[in-house]
């Protein structure tokens, strides 16, 4: 594989922190960006992660250099990608909590602000800089309506409307809270603007990431209810004997992928660009799961680790419409020879043995555990 230079915006979280560590690992350059912003969110919130927040930061790696500007802030991101060729840059630099979203007016507000000024100066930055660099950057599978009763293609599709049958169009993107709305506005200015100003872009449909992987330095791995998702949280809540809260009728489903093949595919990826004016568009997620489902399994491998699980239903927090079919397509990864490394039972079991020995650290974070935000109310604070 060619090494390749590459630029991660947002290198300090869960997701650019590990690709950082893997790119290294296999001999790439990488050029980080991040303004701590996540940092200052969860010290605000006095949210500390589980594992040890500074283990492995590569600062003294000579292929690795630091950037601590503000990645929406065009003139100082022009200015790192003018002073470095870069091959691929990988975008981790968004809001990516709908329960962060939906808190209130100024959660809403900064969130969409953020995530739209962010890729504007990504686009603007690249194409007036490096017009050939490729830009892989996350959407969401949570922009599509789950509850569309349809199969979700990857990219375009045509339907038929009174007897006539449409061109190829995206896919309708309705967004399940305004964090996932502000992911369909940066979804269609990715797909205008590669077309525009002839750029290759790669917009990653991510399912919810779950895992633990040391290896690959998960020092930032949340379980309250703005940053964590569900499976770490139930991990967590099973380890310190608190029934998991499931929301709603736990029905839902939705999918989901571990972090060390979110890696993999992001290094696929990496490895196919697209043509230049082209947004290619992937769904990215190893299955389909319910949150009963979920539930289950935790509990059935808890019982391998002597825990006895229980479940809480709780009244659902969240807008979430009951869902008739749920029939996602994720072919193109598996193309180009994605393969997953194991099975949800083997991540748990994994999960389980590393954070077994950190329950003090988890009862510490008992207090932000419980769902606080309802969807349908607004606190002035
Ligand atoms: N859920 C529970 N109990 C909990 C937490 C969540 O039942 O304690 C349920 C939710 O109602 C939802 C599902 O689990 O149906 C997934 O929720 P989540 O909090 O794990 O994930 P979500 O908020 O949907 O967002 C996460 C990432 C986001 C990414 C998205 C992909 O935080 O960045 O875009 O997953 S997707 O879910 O497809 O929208």
């Amino acid at each position: 594989m060619k090494k390749q230079n590459c630029m991660i915006l947002g290198c300090n979280g869960y997701l650019g922190h590990a690709l950082t560590i893997d790119l290294l690992n296999d001999g790439h350059k990488v050029i980080g960006v991040d303004n701590d912003l996540k940092k200052y969110l969860l010290k605000r919130d006095k949210i500390k992660p589980v594992l040890h927040p500074e283990f492995k930061i590569p600062y003294n790696n000579k292929d690795f250099i630091l950037y601590n500007i503000d990645v929406g802030n065009k003139k100082l991101l022009s200015e790192v990608m003018q002073k470095h060729k870069v091959d691929t840059i990988f975008v981790f630099s968004h809001i990516p909590s709908a329960p962060f979203s939906m808190r209130n007016y100024e959660s809403a507000s900064f969130t969409m602000k953020n995530n739209i000024d962010v890729t504007l100066s990504i686009i603007y930055s690249v194409a007036e800089n490096c017009p050939d660099a490729h830009i892989i950057t996350l959407g969401s599978m949570g922009e599509y309506p789950h509850h569309c009763g349809v199969p979700i293609p990857e990219g375009d599709f045509q339907f038929e409307y009174k007897g006539y049958k449409s061109v190829p169009l995206p896919f309708p993107k309705t967004g399940g809270s305004l964090y996932h709305i502000s992911k369909t506005a940066m979804s269609n200015m990715n797909d205008f603007c590669a077309k525009a100003y002839n750029l290759k872009i790669s917009d990653i449909y991510q399912g919810v990431i779950y895992g633990v992987n040391t290896d690959l330095c998960t020092s930032h791995y949340y379980i309250d209810e703005t940053w964590g998702t569900v499976i770490n949280r139930f991990v967590s809540q099973a380890i310190i004997n608190m029934p998991l809260t499931i929301f709603g009728d736990g029905a839902q489903r939705r999918t989901y992928l571990s972090l060390q093949d979110a890696i993999k595919c992001y290094k696929l990826i990496m490895n196919n660009p697209p043509k230049n004016g082209v947004c290619e568009i992937y769904n990215q997620f190893d299955e389909e799961y319910s949150v009963n489902e979920l539930a289950e399994k935790v509990k059935k491998i808890g019982k391998e680790f002597d825990l006895d699980v229980e479940f809480k239903n709780w009244d659902n927090p969240r807008i979430e419409p009951k869902q008739k079919n749920y029939m996602p397509i994720n072919e193109k990864l598996k193309n180009l020879g994605y393969k997953r490394t194991n099975d949800l039972i083997d991540e748990l079991k994994d999960m389980f043995r590393t954070l077994i020995p950190q329950k003090e650290e988890i009862l510490k974070l008992s207090n932000v555990l419980e769902p606080t935000t309802k969807w349908s109310e607004t606190k002035n604070e």
